[in-house]
Order: C-alpha cells, then structure tokens, then sequence
C-alpha cells in the first residue's frame, strides 16, 4: 500500500480557532480524520504533518521525493499556507525531488487579495485545487488516486 504525505504549512495549526468565514470551523484535527477516511477509500495510508518552519517543509519534501522514488510514496498534498505565495525555497524543493504535487488551498485564493494571487508551488504542482474548503483535502486524494490509476 502506498502513502499520501498531506503537509501543512505556517498557521494551519490554528484552524477552527479564527476567520470560520474563511476557513470553515473544523480543526486541523478533523482534517486529519477526514483524510484517514479518504486514504482509506482510496487504498493509501497517510502520512499527515504540519510545521510553521519553511525548511522543515522543504525536508519533507525530500524525503517524499526518496519515498516515491522507491515506490512507496504515491505523492503529496500540499497546503504550504502563506508560503505558497512567497517561497522560492519551497518551489526549488518540489522541482528538484520531481515528486508528484498537488497544490490545495481551503479557500479560493483567487477571490481574495491579489497577494494570494500568485504561487511559486503552482508551475511545479500536477494540479491544484482551491476552494472547496477542508472537504477539498478528501477531493485532492481521491485525484491522486486517480492519476496512480491512469499510470
Ligand atoms: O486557503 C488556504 O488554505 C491558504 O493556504 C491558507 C493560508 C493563506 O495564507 C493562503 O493564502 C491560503 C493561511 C493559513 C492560516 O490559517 C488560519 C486558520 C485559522 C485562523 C488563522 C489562520
């Protein structure tokens, strides 16, 4: 069975605690839960995190690309929160480890500041997903799931 690394970035840790109208009310707890159930139906086991510090982002993104590699790994899921828009750091780690990305947002960046308009994660993401609130984490699994079968 293969793993999906789910990794959070900077603040996530705070959700369910601020801003519901943004980001729902569920904690990263929940979000948790909800991908066991997720990885579950879809035949992944999960491997999920979250760190407020850039470069522990970016070694798990090594270690991902390794896992991958050895074809343990199906890929990851990526809410790199405010470094999204501001890490070339995070961009460079993606690139260089060639590992499978998918790029999530709880809200639609899109529809918010135009600072949140552009990712350095985008153009080195398989695919992206934003807007669907915590319930898109499910969705993003079930779209790598997808892609494993279309290899
Ligand atoms: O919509 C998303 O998932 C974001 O990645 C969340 C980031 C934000 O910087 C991105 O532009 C979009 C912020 C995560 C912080 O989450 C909090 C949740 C509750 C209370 C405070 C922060």
């Amino acid at each position: 069975m293969k793993t999906v690394l789910i990794l959070n970035g900077p603040n996530l840790n705070l959700l369910g605690t601020r801003e519901p109208q943004v980001y729902g009310s569920q904690t990263l707890a929940d979000v948790q839960a909800l991908c066991e159930r997720s990885c579950a139906a879809n035949g992944f086991a999960l491997d999920f995190r979250q760190s407020n510090h850039e470069g522990e982002l970016v070694d798990a993104l090594h270690e991902a690309g390794r896992l991958q590699a050895k074809g343990k790994l199906a890929g990851v899921i990526l809410n790199a929160g405010a470094y999204t828009h501001t890490s070339v750091a995070l961009h460079d780690a993606i690139k260089g480890t060639g590992v499978t990305l998918i790029e999530l947002h709880i809200s639609n960046v899109h529809a918010r500041e135009s600072f949140r308009h552009h990712s350095y994660i985008s153009p080195v993401a398989q695919a992206v997903m934003c807007g669907f609130g915590v319930n898109g984490y499910a969705l993003a699994v079930a779209g790598l799931a997808g892609m494993q079968a279309a290899t």
